[in-house]
């Protein structure tokens, strides 16, 4: 069943269309969003808008900001593995330039730069994670390696691989509980920038991104390669 839901107001983001059990999590008192690796799965659906010139973030590079880091700031995501991954829509202010038109030096400027995506997360639910996954949906961009991954205490041992469209963090076990800000760049690095300007114009040029926590191996997936690793021993 993926009944929709549409212009659900949530910490100042539009919810425009999840499946309903995932935004009910979303609308209530917790406001906790759902999320896992099943990627086959339609998970909460955020769009977040160009953090704006106004913003106390703002320092005049195209940015989106997910949130703040503090316990009411931040955003409540809980560990399904049942569950879809988050799904992003980073969509763009198209006056780039603030000269109060909209034309082919708004493009040129947005394209010119990386652009940052700053996620300030609750790590909510039971578990702990051990990770956090993304993936770029949206042809035509690519990440820049070096996230930053910063929390309440911790997380320790943070490893971060990405390739153009994927990115993979890795820490020690990290407690519901705690904040985490994650904070990318990635750039446009389509070889066709002119196939963008139309929808540029449109205002309907967004960049889609998937993600979700991992959680540590279950202890019977460990057991099971433990006896493996002792049968090729013997
Ligand atoms: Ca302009
Ligand atoms: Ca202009």
């Amino acid at each position: 069943m993926q009944q929709r839901v549409h212009g659900l107001r949530w910490f100042g983001l539009s919810v425009h269309a999840c499946v309903l059990t995932a935004c009910l999590g979303a609308v209530t008192a917790s406001a906790q969003l759902v999320a896992g690796p099943n990627v086959g799965v339609p998970g909460p659906h955020v769009t977040i808008p160009q953090t704006s010139m106004s913003h106390p973030n703002f320092d005049g590079t195209v940015r989106f900001d997910w949130g703040d880091f503090t316990p009411n700031g931040a955003n409540p995501v809980a560990y399904d593995g049942n569950a879809g991954p988050l799904e992003k829509w980073l969509t763009f202010d198209q006056d780039q330039d603030n000269d109060g038109d909209v034309d082919l030096d708004d493009f040129n400027q947005l394209i010119a730069n990386p652009i940052t995506l700053q996620e300030n997360i609750g790590v909510s639910g039971t578990t702990a994670w051990t990770g956090w996954h993304e993936r770029i949906d949206t042809p035509g961009w690519s990440w820049l390696p070096n996230p930053l991954v910063v929390g309440t205490a911790g997380p320790t041992n943070t490893v971060a691989v990405n390739t153009s469209t994927t990115m993979d963090i890795t820490f020690d076990p990290y407690p519901p509980g705690d904040l985490l800000r994650i904070e990318k760049q990635f750039v446009f690095s389509a070889s066709n920038p002119s196939s963008y300007v139309n929808d540029f114009f449109a205002g309907t040029l967004m960049v889609k991104i998937i993600e979700y926590p991992t959680v540590p191996e279950p202890a019977s997936a460990l057991l099971l390669l433990g006896l493996a690793a002792i049968r090729r021993r013997h």
